[in-house]
């Protein structure tokens, strides 16, 4: 069965029908598969002001009661929408069902916390007085995600947005717009057994970058939560900004892993190929530097050369499949930028652009080695110095994750210490991707500062209230300020 076939059944058992003037591509041969219609960023920003009015005074529980109904339609559709991301983002069945499974996870995590949006009780100063802050929805929230994660980041936002009670608007990647269309039928699925949800308060806008950047400067957008690269959030930040919008950036990662003395080799090496190369380096937490002790480096890199000589590139539909194609022939020329001749291209589907994962000796941490390049390359850097190695893993614009091999706990603590890696996650003896849902996930310098999904991110989708109460028959002052009226 041709893509654009199978496509279409997909598309139907999510009762939409291909049609609209933007195109989607499939990544495993280029082929067109299918069109939706460019969306009105005005119309939307309007329905979702209206939506807010009626959803923020809905009771949070009640709120997480819709975010529970969507779980439940992603459970049911779980693999037909796996199927669909990986026929459109070109993902392994694997890792689409991974990720449809993490926008399970967070749905679950969002019915929990639609019963636990705590505020704090706060001693006053003052007699008879009581303070406390609340936490109150915050407006329409505009989630902008790329094509890697064509599904699970919206979900991280939409499902804290809606029990903090909040509207959301989508604007999808203009390269995996399918995925959202069935998302959004899954939501509207959701939204019809729930009965009573305001209209417009989920809305899909379509569209290319000019669509973007209507609803980003749009004022009755709340929050601009947007995922894709530090050229993207550079335009974005200051935009919302200059109208004193929220933001939370998730942006360009350059993630490394130290690989010390006492590591487990071979454990290492199987998280190397899996951040390196799995999703085809297209994840924002890939793992693109390896900063490895002298003393292990060669059997390392040695043991990585193999994995990667050997690891089945291919039609990401097939089963035995690790590693997919580029989304497109854009990502190959940026590959190709870097690696020229030594860049090996796999004819495994003709029409897609399949690259096998390349690892690349550099002496010293500069030039390519500083940028994300989306792709599998691995840039390897040696260290004799535990501070040295340190010093590489911070040494990049970027700070999303970061990784440490090691079996010694001194240098585990450093490295998750203050003066340790700088970057928003630091894991020990795992790669620098594919994390859990249930802590906050971000980076701090150009990754942008956001942090999404679980942990206590939520705040991020809410607006805060301090209060004062005042339950005496007198009016003392904050700081013992003195203030009468003489009698
Ligand atoms: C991204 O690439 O934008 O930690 C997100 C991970 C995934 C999310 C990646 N859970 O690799």
């Amino acid at each position: 069965m041709s893509i654009s076939r199978e496509t279409e059944e997909i598309l139907a058992d999510f009762g939409l029908r291909s049609s609209g003037e933007l195109i989607s591509f499939s990544p495993i041969d280029g082929s067109e598969i299918g069109r939706v219609s460019v969306g009105d960023p005005a119309s939307a920003c309007a329905a979702a002001e209206k939506a807010f009015v009626q959803w923020r005074v809905v009771p949070a529980p009640r709120r997480g009661e819709l975010v529970r109904l969507l779980g439940d339609e992603l459970r049911k559709a779980k693999a037909s929408l796996a199927d669909l991301v990986t026929l459109e983002a070109g993902k392994i069945v694997q890792e689409s069902l991974g990720e449809v499974q993490e926008m399970i996870d967070i749905c679950d995590f969002a019915v929990g916390l639609s019963r636990q949006l705590y505020g704090l009780t706060i001693a006053s100063e003052r007699p008879n007085h009581r303070m406390m802050e609340q936490w109150h929805p915050l407006g329409p929230v505009l989630v902008i995600s790329a094509f890697n994660f064509p599904v699970a980041v919206w979900a991280w936002n939409a499902a804290l947005a809606l029990v903090c009670g909040n509207p959301v608007i989508w604007k999808p990647s203009e390269k995996t717009p399918l995925c959202a269309e069935a998302v959004l039928a899954l939501v509207n699925r959701a939204i019809e057994r729930f009965g009573d949800a305001p209209e417009g308060l989920v809305q899909l806008v379509q569209g290319e970058r000019d669509i973007g950047e209507a609803l980003v400067d749009d004022p009755r957008v709340a929050l601009v939560s947007a995922t894709g690269s530090t050229v993207m959030g550079k335009a974005v930040g200051p935009k919302v900004a200059a109208r004193f919008g929220r933001v939370l950036l998730e942006l360009g990662g350059n993630n490394a892993m130290i690989v010390c003395p006492s590591a487990d080799i071979e454990l290492a090496a199987r998280a190397i190929l899996f951040s390196s190369a799995g999703t085809a380096g297209q994840r924002c937490t890939t793992l693109r530097r390896l900063i490895v002790h002298e003393s292990v480096a060669g059997a390392l890199v040695a043991r990585v050369r193999g994995l990667f000589a050997q690891v089945r590139i291919g039609d990401p539909r097939q089963p035995d499949t690790l590693i997919g194609p580029l989304i497109d022939e854009a990502a190959f020329s940026g590959m190709k930028n870097v690696l020229g001749d030594h860049l090996e291209r796999v004819e495994a589907v003709p029409g897609g652009f399949y690259v096998r994962p390349t690892l690349v000796e550099a002496s010293a941490q500069e030039g390519s080695v500083l940028k994300e390049t989306f792709a599998p390359i691995l840039y390897v850097l040696r260290y004799a110095d535990f501070d040295e190695a340190l010093a590489l893993n911070n040494q990049v614009p970027q700070g999303l994750s970061s990784s440490i091999f090691t079996n010694d706990v001194r240098e585990a603590e450093r490295f998750m210490s203050a003066a340790g890696s700088d970057c928003g996650i630091a894991n020990v003896n795992i790669g620098p991707s594919g994390a859990e849902i249930g802590g906050a996930f971000g980076g701090e310098k150009e990754t942008g500062g956001g942090r999404e999904s679980g942990s206590d991110s939520w705040r991020a989708y809410m607006r805060r209230q301090t209060n004062t109460i005042n339950y005496g028959s007198d009016l003392p002052l904050a700081q013992g300020v003195r203030f009468d009226v003489a009698p």
